[in-house]
């Protein structure tokens, strides 16, 4: 197949349906130059005294690994001179950073979890980076985290990078999904997968099942048919994957199907759920959707909901639509 770079790709589609503006180009482009840094530091392990922790916590009260700082570190500095942004947000940071006044502003918001999984980093174990990107409302002035509760709908592209035996970069600027792997040679990005989409069926689920007992019942009652095989009501045996990396739960549900399912459960009866709306499970939606695939709260399409504060979180389940509607069903009952 002849070879497509990112950027082959990103001018053909402003070309082809100008969906991807300059700038959007540009800071696409940017924040792959940056997760291919990531995956270098990455793939050095204890060779480049990355590992382990960085004796800090982040504003979601988690140890913080060194590689988690580095990674911050590197989307901020890679995409805080080009004068496509006007601010970022991230996972490790509280508040939002806004663009230095030396710099340039633009018209793009990017919010990333600089490295999604970080308790498999020193294990070796496949970990990403997610990012999503909002346009700046209209005559914003200062950025401000209001600015940034906007419903996943608004989102202007997404993806994820993971960083596994190959380093993969996973795109959407709402025409498709596609996959491009990192050609560590030549240190480009190369299209190897055009208009991936989700099967609607599945026999794979993903859930952290050492949590059944928190569970609510429509979970409950749904995981248990699963697990009831051939000898139940869905008349097939599953399988069951769990990572605990959302990036690389969600690529093999991007490229054979499955479910994945993060719920709210009774460990923690205010709380939504763990994963976070807006950097994990909006630009997860956005691409699970444009793959074909469903993306619910249980009761919710994830994209339409209205963000209230910038690290809010949100009950997951996402994949094969069948499944999906099937879960939501139990909810609804
Ligand atoms: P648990 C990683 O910390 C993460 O945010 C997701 O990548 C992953 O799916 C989930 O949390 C794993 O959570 O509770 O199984 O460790």
């Amino acid at each position: 197949m002849k070879r497509v770079s990112l950027t082959q790709y990103l001018v053909e589609e402003q070309r082809l349906h100008n969906s991807i503006p300059a700038e959007l180009r540009l800071l696409i482009e940017v924040v792959a130059r940056a997760c291919k840094s990531i995956s270098h530091a990455v793939g050095k392990g204890a060779l480049g005294e990355v590992l382990g922790s960085a004796g800090s916590e982040n504003v979601q009260g988690e140890v913080q690994k060194k590689l988690d700082v580095l990674s911050n570190e590197i989307l901020l500095e890679a995409n805080e001179w080009g004068g496509h942004l006007a601010a970022m947000a991230s996972e490790e940071m509280e508040t939002i950073h806004p663009i230095p006044n030396r710099y340039p502003k633009g018209e793009y918001m990017l919010l990333f979890d600089p490295l999604d999984g970080s308790s498999n980093i020193d294990v070796n174990v496949s970990i990403g980076t997610i990012f999503s990107v909002l346009k700046a409302p209209e005559g914003m002035g200062e950025p401000t985290e209001q600015a940034f509760l906007q419903p996943g709908t608004r989102q202007v592209a997404a993806g994820y990078a993971v960083y596994g035996p190959q380093t993969v970069l996973v795109l959407t600027t709402g025409d498709g999904v596609n996959c491009f792997t990192l050609d560590r040679e030549m240190g480009s990005w190369v299209l190897t997968q055009r208009d991936m989409k989700i099967p609607e069926d599945t026999r794979e689920f993903a859930i952290n099942a050492s949590n059944t007992r928190h569970w609510y019942p429509p979970v409950t009652r749904y995981v248990n048919e699963l697990l009831a095989g051939k000898t139940g009501p869905r008349g097939k045996d599953f399988n069951m994957r769990w990572i605990a990396s959302m990036v690389a739960d969600v690529h093999r549900i991007l490229n054979r199907g499955g479910i994945f399912m993060y719920p709210a459960d009774a460990r923690e009866p205010d709380k939504p759920g763990k994963l976070r709306l807006m950097y994990e499970a909006n630009p997860m939606a956005f691409l699970i959707e444009q793959a074909g695939g469903a993306a619910t709260n249980g009761t919710q399409r994830i994209l339409d909901i209205q963000p209230k504060k910038l690290h809010e979180r949100v009950a997951v389940f996402l994949g094969s639509k069948n499944e999906v509607e099937r879960v939501t069903g139990y909810h609804q009952q």
